[in-house]
């Protein structure tokens, strides 16, 4: 077996330490939306990853199914959630959320998702992502932003919003970008089902990633090209597709015209593309798709890709993306509309 590092695994021993090894993922959800999010994660299934909730609202802690549930700020907000309280929050975490990062400083990759607008994810996305950049351990922060009916009829919100983001983006790095509007598509839909097809989304992110280091059974991608890859992505966002093998083409179309942002680029962008497919995926299918991105998007700064062949897919090839290098991202501020 070849480990990630390139050493041979010579002995049963040392394949039995190498299953042993604590896995490098872990993903968190901060607040309300974030939690809800990992929740749907661990239901869809996340095999080796650690999970964890963060929030002030002990009843919608109680209801997520996390391996570790963390309630913040309990002398504070009395486990009642924090109603809209970034500052608050703050405050709470700067006393308290030390620990939760020191802890999360030993995985190598860690994803934190919320969804800003409220108290709790919104001031803890900027937090935990500023106590683990200057850590080894790469932070993926991932922020959805609220409906633009949100934005527009609650001044408040839009103001914690903007400031939340462009926290973020001044940090440095990484950060994933989903905006709930690009939803709308499927708003004939219950909420919790539009919510849930985005886990959908980010379920397949995270599996890609893990597949990437864990599983290097086709494309060997490393630890720590990986994270190199990240570190330098910049504010990107996701893209995810599936169709039919016999037309590569059509997986990035599809792709491009159903993001989960509206993007510009600011210059050549990164580009890190996983494929799953059947035992019939071959690398003429990854060139086509690599191609086609390219044609779409220009030449890449940074390209990473990996495969996995699954033999209960067959013919449906399904594409994960991130595209990173993206223009600084700004709430549109238009007129509340009147009521
Ligand atoms: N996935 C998901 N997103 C939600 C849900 N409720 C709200 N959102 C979105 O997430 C944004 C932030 O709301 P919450 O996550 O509830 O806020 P919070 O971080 O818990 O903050 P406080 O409740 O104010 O302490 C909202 O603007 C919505 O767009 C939900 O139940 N699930
Ligand atoms: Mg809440």
């Amino acid at each position: 077996m070849n480990r990630p590092d390139g050493d041979m695994v010579p002995s049963p021993d040392d394949a039995l330490l190498d299953v042993a090894r604590p896995s490098p993922f872990a993903v968190v959800g901060l607040g309300g939306a974030g939690s809800d999010a990992v929740h749907d994660l661990v239901g869809l299934g996340l095999p080796g990853v650690r999970t964890f909730a963060v929030n002030t609202d002990a009843r919608h802690l109680n209801q997520v199914r996390t391996e570790e549930r963390i309630l913040l700020g309990q002398r504070r907000f009395r486990g009642a959630g924090s109603g809209g309280n970034r500052s608050g929050v703050l405050e709470a975490a700067t006393e308290s959320g030390e620990e939760l990062a020191r802890r999360l400083s030993k995985f190598e990759i860690v994803f934190l998702l919320a969804g800003l607008g409220g108290g709790t994810g919104s001031a803890l996305l900027p937090f935990f992502t500023a106590m683990l950049r200057p850590t080894e351990t790469v932070a993926v922060p991932v922020a959805f932003l609220p409906f633009q009916v949100e934005l527009e009829m609650n001044p408040d919100r839009r103001e914690n919003v903007v400031q939340t983001l462009a926290e973020l983006q001044s940090l440095g790095g990484l950060v994933l970008i989903l905006a709930n509007e690009k939803l709308r598509r499927f708003e004939t839909l219950p909420l919790p089902r539009i919510f849930h097809l985005r886990s959908t989304y980010l379920h397949s992110l995270v599996e890609s990633l893990v597949d990437m280091v864990e599983n290097p059974s086709q494309l060997n991608v490393d630890l720590a090209s990986l994270k190199a890859h990240l570190r330098d992505s910049g504010v990107s966002t996701l893209l995810r597709s599936e169709h039919h093998i016999s037309e590569p083409e059509h997986l990035v179309q599809q792709a491009l015209a159903e993001t989960m942002l509206d993007f510009e680029l600011a210059a050549a962008p990164s580009a890190l593309v996983h494929l799953d497919g059947g035992s019939n995926l071959t690398l003429r299918t990854l060139d086509r798709v690599l191609r086609s991105l390219r044609g779409r998007l220009g030449e890449p700064r940074r390209l990473l890709f990996g495969t996995r062949m699954h033999p209960e897919r067959r013919d449906v090839v399904r594409m994960t993306a991130v595209v990173g290098g993206l223009k600084p991202w700004r709430i549109t501020e238009r007129p509340p509309v009147p009521v």
